[in-house]
């Protein structure tokens, strides 16, 4: 069999991604103080505490110590799934007026799926904004099913399909946009849909159905 060369991550060495734009490029919906303290302060912690976990997990094998493994592979899922989400979740997004309109296959693909990108737009507007408590919206592609689907995933990890890969998606934590919005979750949905960067999603679809998607790159 072949030994295929690959280039993982290293325990514990998961690095903050810069943003692709200044922290006001995505106003008036999403204000500069609130992208800042997402990215740097939020983000930064899922990032800080999967290394953490990582490395005590480096640890715990070496001493054959599995006394916390409960807490460590809750650890992993939370902050794990937290950094790849926010991760997309900046490169899908530009300023108002710059994200053009959904690609070709995008469209196809949804059209095909929702019928129509009216009713996958008022699916994913509505479960963003149901969703219970903090969470993400997500498009996804599903390679077990061959097919998009849109998710409602509870803190970062709970509510997925295994393997579904994630294409667009939106952060509805509160810290995401409570200083603007304050609890009108619906108005920040609404808003959002000004800023998404078409270009990028479709660019992921197309990496995801060949099997070539990095998540985090
Ligand atoms: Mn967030």
């Amino acid at each position: 069999m072949d030994t295929i060369s690959f280039s993982p991550v290293n325990p514990g060495g998961h690095r903050l991604p810069p943003l692709p734009y200044a922290y006001d490029a995505l106003e008036p919906v999403i204000d500069a103080k609130t992208l800042e303290i997402h990215h740097n302060k939020h983000h930064q912690k899922y990032v800080d505490d999967l290394n953490k976990a990582e490395l005590a997990l480096v640890a715990a094998r070496g001493k054959n110590d599995f006394t916390y493994i409960n807490y460590l592979e809750n650890e992993l899922a939370f902050n794990g799934s937290g950094h790849i989400l926010h991760s997309i979740y900046w490169t899908i997004m530009t300023s108002p007026g710059t994200g053009g309109s959904p690609g070709t296959n995008t469209e196809n693909w949804i059209n095909w799926y929702f019928g129509s990108f009216d009713a996958f737009k008022a699916q994913f507007s509505a479960a963003a904004k149901n969703v219970e408590g903090s969470g993400w919206c997500i498009l996804g592609y599903n390679p077990a099913f061959g097919h998009l689907e849109i998710l409602a995933a509870e803190k970062h990890q709970n509510g997925t399909q295994w393997g579904v890969i994630p294409i667009l998606v939106l952060d509805v934590w509160e810290h995401a946009y409570y200083l603007k919005y304050k609890n009108l979750r619906a108005d920040y949905v609404d808003a959002w849909w000004k800023i998404v960067n078409w270009e990028e999603v479709e660019r992921r679809l197309l990496d995801a159905y060949r099997g070539k998607l990095r998540l985090i790159i």
